[in-house]
């Protein structure tokens, strides 16, 4: 089975299992979402669900229109029933680290408005740690003018290397769906506290918002090579 192959398995089990009629769907970002989306719409279809659709990026709600399904948003809709997302990687206790696609800041607002945070994802982001696997970074949301005192206060704190994330079909920095810019940082140490981490980066100012979830999630499925579905909660 491929990569794609076991995101949409993960993807098409997780919205069978928690997408209902008469329901607020928070539709996260990137590339296994996609198969969320085309399976929610099939469902909404075939069983003539109701169900408001609360994008997480401009991608999503792409996403969302490509596919005819009803466009929310959380000024008519701040409580979501279930948003299901992608990750980068996740570790044993089901923290995330999510911003691959650079779309973290709006993927965590409608997470934490969501009662249910469902990740999908292929087999390679399903780590006992953190770091295991995906060797990235976590990104980081900022202020452009603030990204170099940023990234001098988070190595001085934690060590590691930083990077700000150049983008690759524009000259310069990726800029955000929200004007800011992301910085990657590779972190050291394995073992450190992710959420004395989360908060202590959250503290630095100029800092948006970081790609650690910490928390966050309920349940994660994994797409396995042979074609099945490894569930963890
Ligand atoms: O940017 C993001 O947070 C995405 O959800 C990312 O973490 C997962 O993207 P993928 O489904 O393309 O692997």
């Amino acid at each position: 089975m491929s990569l794609e192959q076991a995101k949409q398995v993960a993807a098409y089990r997780a919205v069978d299992e928690f997408v209902q009629n008469n329901s607020i769907f928070g539709v996260g970002s990137g590339s296994t979402v996609v198969y969320a989306v085309q399976r929610l719409a099939e469902r909404v279809e075939t069983e003539n669900l109701k169900v408001i659709c609360i994008p997480t990026s401009f991608q999503a709600k792409q996403l969302i229109n490509k596919h005819n399904l009803v466009l929310g948003e959380l000024d008519t809709n701040p409580e979501i029933d279930v948003t299901i997302d992608g990750a980068d990687e996740v570790d044993s206790n089901l923290t995330l680290i999510k911003g691959g696609g650079g779309c973290l800041l709006q993927e965590k607002i409608v997470a934490s408005c969501s009662k249910k945070l469902i990740v999908i994802a292929d087999y390679t982001k399903d780590s006992k740690k953190l770091g295991d696997r995906y060797k990235k970074g976590i990104p980081i949301e900022v202020i452009p003018m603030a990204y170099v005192p940023i990234k001098n206060k988070i190595i001085s704190l934690f060590g590691g290397e930083i990077k700000l994330r150049s983008a690759v079909a524009k000259a310069g920095p990726v800029v955000t769906d929200n004007g800011n810019f992301i910085l990657d940082w590779m972190f050291a140490d394995q073992d450190l506290d992710w959420e004395k981490v989360n908060n202590a980066i959250k503290m630095i100012p100029g800092v948006v918002e970081t790609g650690l979830f910490v928390k966050m999630c309920c349940k994660a499925y994994f797409g396995q090579p042979e074609g099945t579905v490894k569930e963890t909660n």
